[in-house]
């Protein structure tokens, strides 16, 4: 068999990603035999229960192999928490010990850490091509593990190119099998607005054509879905600008501002219109409904403000108010956070709004883009950051970097206090932003990972672990993995992938 060519300083003992916060390991190794792989589980979590059929599965991606003579094992899995609930901070908290031969124990909080658990022990379990066996080296096995950040996801924009609700699906897959639990949907922008309103069938005038929309139920498929594997689905309607999309629908909640046109994609709503709120109200209150995280962006980032001062009815209503265009916004934000309130949700924003002098309500999370953010943490807000995590634009910053694959290093060595140096506990994790201008559904995976695989071991594992030599021993059988599993991650150096349908 070939040999692994992976980093100078080869990793002995599990190749676990992200990697875990304890572990220790032994030299033994456990055979086992598929059809006799028991797992107990007293829960009675419907999530939990789908998890496990689900990794059931995974574990044994290649059917039953050889004939084994491998004794019976046993998974148990024991949970103290049997709440489906899923929220920001839930526990994901765990311990898997194989310590017993033919004997493993799962423990945790909740079924979300339950779930975590049960990825880990899907990468710990090898199967041999040469023998077609199904082994877990590196016995006994102990492991304690939980997350540096409760917030870990990536963005999809599926505004610039639509992508089908399977491909969200797909993706909630690959963030599972990274340990990430949020899935932030930027599903509207200037260029199209692919979600179906009960209340506003009209909006999807502003899709790209009538195939390219998300149905009420694609939605709530893709929210149960996330929820069946712990991935939160955080939905982003950018406004008020980015927002050109809408006026297909409402021609008369768009900003009037005929040298701005250039920048349509961008172009605002007009704050000066009463119908514009009435929109955003009733929108995001039948939206609360499908998306059930207390969580719910709402852009806000680019206004350009040249374009309210052109609208004659905009100027006049901000003049009329004494609004500068900066309070305006604000007057905006102070809408939208109590429309959000009244159907419990917390507003995250762009940097934007901050950066423009709005001031903000406390409860508002701030998503980072711009470097500096030590001045966001110093006004009390909690912040996530997608400084650094950019997939569309992070290119090679070396001349002989290959393209793009090694950027993966870039981002794993962003870590989120990078540059700040009080108020830390503000930031709750990250993002990795999948823009989509120059990326559709048939190119993003390999566009995606496995460079949000470097972001998602930033953002659970200890801050200290940094070896980049020992996380690409670790993240080139990761990218396999998904390979296996459907994910075109691509690779990171000459190894041989068997897919399960090779
Ligand atoms: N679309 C929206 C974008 C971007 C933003 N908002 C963006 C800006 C700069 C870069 C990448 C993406 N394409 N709606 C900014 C949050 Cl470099």
């Amino acid at each position: 068999m070939a040999v692994l060519v992976g980093g100078q300083s080869p990793v002995s003992g599990p190749l676990i990603v992200p990697q875990p916060q304890q572990m220790t390991f032994g030299t033994q190794t456990l055979q086992l035999n598929p059809l006799k792989f028991q797992i107990y589980c007293p829960s009675k979590s419907p999530v939990l229960a789908s998890a496990i059929k689900r990794y059931s599965d995974l574990f044994f991606l290649y059917g039953n192999g050889a004939p084994s003579t491998a004794p019976a094992a046993i998974l148990n899995i024991k949970v103290i928490s049997n709440s489906d609930s899923l929220y920001l901070g839930v526990s994901e908290n765990h311990t898997i010990s194989l310590v017993a031969a033919y004997s493993l124990l799962i423990t945790a909080d909740t079924v979300y850490g339950a779930i975590r658990a049960l990825e880990t022990v899907s990468q710990i379990i090898q199967y041999d091509f040469v023998t077609q066996r199904y082994t877990i080296p590196n016995t006994p096995i102990s492991i304690t593990d939980y997350p540096r950040f409760p917030w870990r996801g990536i963005m999809i924009d599926t505004a610039r190119h639509f992508v089908p609700a399977s491909y969200l699906m797909h993706t909630i897959d690959a963030l599972a099998a990274n340990k990430m639990n949020t899935l932030h949907w930027h599903i509207t922008d200037g260029q199209s607005f692919p979600a179906s309103s009960v209340t506003y069938p009209n909006l999807t005038m502003g899709a790209w054509a009538p195939e390219a929309v998300f149905s009420v139920d694609d939605i709530k498929e893709v929210v149960a879905y996330g929820k069946s594997l712990g991935v939160r689905v955080v939905p982003e309607f950018d406004i008020p600008s980015h927002t050109y999309s809408w006026a297909a629908a409402f021609p008369t909640i768009m900003a009037n501002c005929p040298d701005y046109t250039y920048s349509y994609g961008q172009l605002p709503m007009s704050i000066a219109n009463y119908l514009t709120y009435e929109v955003i109200t009733n929108l995001f209150t039948e939206m609360s409904g499908y998306f059930l995280d207390t969580y719910f962006h709402t852009g806000g980032d680019e206004v350009p403000y040249g374009c309210w001062k052109e609208d004659p009815q905009v100027a006049e209503w901000m003049n009329l108010n004494g609004y500068t265009p900066t309070l305006a916004e604000q007057f905006f934000e102070d809408q939208v956070t109590s429309i959000l309130a009244k159907v419990n949700r917390t507003k995250i924003v762009w940097n934007d709004p901050f950066v423009d002098g709005v001031k903000l309500d406390p409860s508002t999370l701030i998503q980072v883009w711009d470097s500096s953010f030590q001045d966001i943490v110093n006004a009390g807000f909690e912040v996530i950051v997608s400084f650094d995590y950019y997939l569309d634009e992070q290119v090679p910053t070396g001349n002989l970097h290959w393209m793009f694959e090694d950027t993966w290093s870039d981002f794993y060595a962003a870590d989120p206090y990078n540059g700040i140096t009080s108020n830390t506990n503000k930031i709750l994790g990250g993002e990795a932003c999948m823009w989509s201008e120059q990326v559709n559904h048939l190119s993003m995976d390999v566009r995606v990972w496995p460079r949000a695989i470097g972001v998602a071991e930033r953002l659970w594992s200890a801050q200290t672990q940094t070896d980049v030599n020992n996380a690409l021993t670790r993240i080139g059988p990761q990218t396999c993995r998904m390979s296996q599993r459907g994910i075109a991650s691509g690779p990171l150096f000459p190894d041989f992938c068997m897919l399960p349908d090779d």
